[in-house]
C-alpha cells in the first residue's frame, strides 16, 4: 500500500471516532435538554402555585392586620376594666375584712349570749316550778279561807237571830213580869171583888192560859234554837280543828324543804372534804390537782376529764400567783391549735388576760399548747409543741 492510502485510512478512524463521540455527545445533551424541559415545566407549575399562595398570605396578613388592631383595643379596654376591678378588689377585701372581725364579734357575743340564756331558761323554769306550787298551795288555801268566811258569816247571822230572839224573849218575860204583878194586884182586887169580877177573873186565867202557851212554845223553839247553834259550833270547830292540821301539814312541809337545803349544803362539804383528801387543792372558789408524772398536752387534759375537771384556766392575777407557788413547769388549759394565733382556753372561751414570758409567744404552728414555765417570774407562760411531755393541773369548780 501506498503511504496516502494509510494516512486517508487514518484519519477515516479518527473521524469515525469524534463522530461516535459527538453522537454520545448529542445524545447526553439530548438527554440533559430532555430534563431540562421538564425541570422548567415544573418550576413553571411551582411558580404559579406560590402566586396562588402569596396572594392568599397577602388577603390573610390583611385580615390579621385588622384582627391585630381590633385585639389592641379590646386589650387596652380590658387593661382599664382590670385596673378598676383590682381597685374594686382591694376595698372588697377591706370590707370582707371589716365584716370578718364583726362576724368573730358577733359570734363570741352569741356564745356567750347563749349560755347565759340557758342559765336564765334553767333559772326561770326552777322559779316556775316553785311558782305552780306556790299557786297550788295560795288556791287551797284560798278556798278554805271562802269556805270558812262563808260558814262564819252564817255562824254570825245566826248568833245575831239568836240573840234579837234573847232580846225579844226577854222583853216579853218583862212584859210578863208586869202583867204578873199587875194581875196579883188586880188578884188582891179581884179577892176583894171575887163575887162581883168572877167573871172577869175566869177570863184573865184563859188569857193567862194563852199566854202560858205561847210562853211553852217559845220555850221549845228557843230550845231547838240552842241544839242547833250547839250543831253550828261543833261544826265550826271540826272546821278549825281542819285549819290547824292542814296548817301543821304546811309546817311540816316547809320544816323538810329546810332539812333538805341542810343536808344538801352537808353534802356539798362532804364532796370538798373528800377531795382535800385526794391531793386537791382548795383555792377561792375551785379545787386544783398538780400531776405528778409528765404527759403531752392531750393525755393530760383526758386524765382532767376523767377526774370529771379539765385543765386549768387563768382568768387573774390571783389564780396566776397561786399556781406559780408549786414550782413546776405545767400544762394549762390554753392552745391556739384551732386557729393558729387564736389562742382559746378549754371551756372554749377566747383568751383576753395574758401572762407570757417576754419573747413569747413565739413557736407559730409547731407551737400550739401553753406550759407555766419560769415559776419564780409573774409573766411566765410559753407555747410550746403539744407532743413535749410535762406536768399539768387541772381545775374543777367548786359549786357550794
Ligand atoms: C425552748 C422551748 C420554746 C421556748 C424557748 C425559750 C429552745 O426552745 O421551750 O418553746 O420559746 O425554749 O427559750
Ligand atoms: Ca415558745
Amino acid at each position: 500500500m501506498c503511504q496516502t492510502d494509510i494516512k486517508w485510512e487514518m484519519e477515516m478512524v479518527l473521524l469515525q471516532t469524534s463522530y461516535n463521540n459527538l453522537t454520545k455527545e448529542r445524545d447526553q445533551l439530548q438527554t440533559s435538554y430532555n430534563n431540562l424541559t421538564i425541570e422548567r415545566d415544573q418550576l413553571q407549575t411551582s411558580n404559579i402555585n406560590l402566586t396562588i399562595e402569596r396572594d392568599q398570605l397577602q388577603t390573610s396578613y390583611n385580615n390579621l392586620a385588622i384582627e391585630r388592631d381590633q385585639l389592641q383595643t379590646s386589650y387596652n379596654n380590658l387593661t382599664i376594666e382590670r385596673d378598676q376591678l383590682q381597685t374594686s378588689n382591694i376595698n372588697l377585701t377591706k370590707e370582707r375584712d371589716q365584716l370578718q372581725t364583726s362576724y368573730n364579734n358577733l359570734t363570741i357575743e352569741r356564745d356567750q349570749l347563749q349560755t347565759s340564756n340557758i342559765n336564765l331558761t334553767i333559772e326561770r323554769d326552777q322559779l316556775q316550778t316553785s311558782n305552780i306550787n306556790l299557786t297550788i298551795e295560795r288556791d287551797q288555801l284560798q278556798t278554805s279561807n271562802i269556805n270558812l268566811t262563808k260558814e262564819r258569816d252564817q255562824l254570825q247571822t245566826s248568833y245575831n237571830n239568836l240573840a234579837i230572839e234573847r232580846d225579844q224573849l226577854q222583853t216579853s218575860n218583862i212584859n210578863l213580869t208586869i202583867e204578873r204583878d199587875q194581875l196579883q194586884t188586880s188578884n188582891i182586887n179581884l179577892t176583894i171583888e171575887r163575887d162581883q169580877l168572877q167573871t172577869s177573873y175566869n177570863n184573865l186565867t184563859i188569857e193567862r192560859d194563852q199566854l202560858q202557851t205561847s210562853y211553852n212554845n217559845l220555850t221549845i223553839e228557843r230550845d231547838q234554837l240552842q241544839t242547833s247553834n250547839i250543831n253550828l259550833t261543833k261544826e265550826r270547830d271540826q272546821l278549825q280543828q281542819t285549819v290547824g292540821d292542814i296548817t301543821k301539814e304546811r309546817n311540816d312541809l316547809q320544816r323538810q324543804l329546810k332539812d333538805t337545803e341542810a343536808s344538801c349544803k352537808t353534802r356539798a362539804e362532804k364532796d370538798k372534804m373528800n377531795m382535800l383528801n385526794n391531793g386537791w387543792q382548795f383555792f377561792r372558789d375551785g379545787f386544783y390537782h398538780i400531776s405528778s408524772q409528765r404527759k403531752t398536752w392531750q393525755e393530760s387534759r383526758n386524765d382532767c376529764l376523767q377526774k370529771g375537771a379539765d385543765l386549768m384556766i387563768i382568768n387573774n392575777i390571783e389564780e396566776q400567783t397561786f399556781i406559780r407557788q408549786f414550782n413546776k413547769y405545767m400544762w394549762i388549759g390554753l392552745t391556739d391549735s384551732e386557729t393558729e394565733g387564736t389562742w382559746k382556753w378549754v371551756d372554749g372561751t377566747p383568751m383576753t388576760t395574758s401572762y407570757w414570758d417576754s419573747g413569747e409567744p413565739n413557736g407559730g404552728s409547731s407551737e400550739n399548747c401553753v406550759e407555766i414555765k419560769y415559776y419564780d417570774k409573774e409573766n411566765n407562760w410559753n407555747d410550746e409543741a403539744c407532743s413535749s411531755s410535762h406536768f399539768w393541773v387541772c381545775e374543777k369548780k367548786f359549786l357550794s
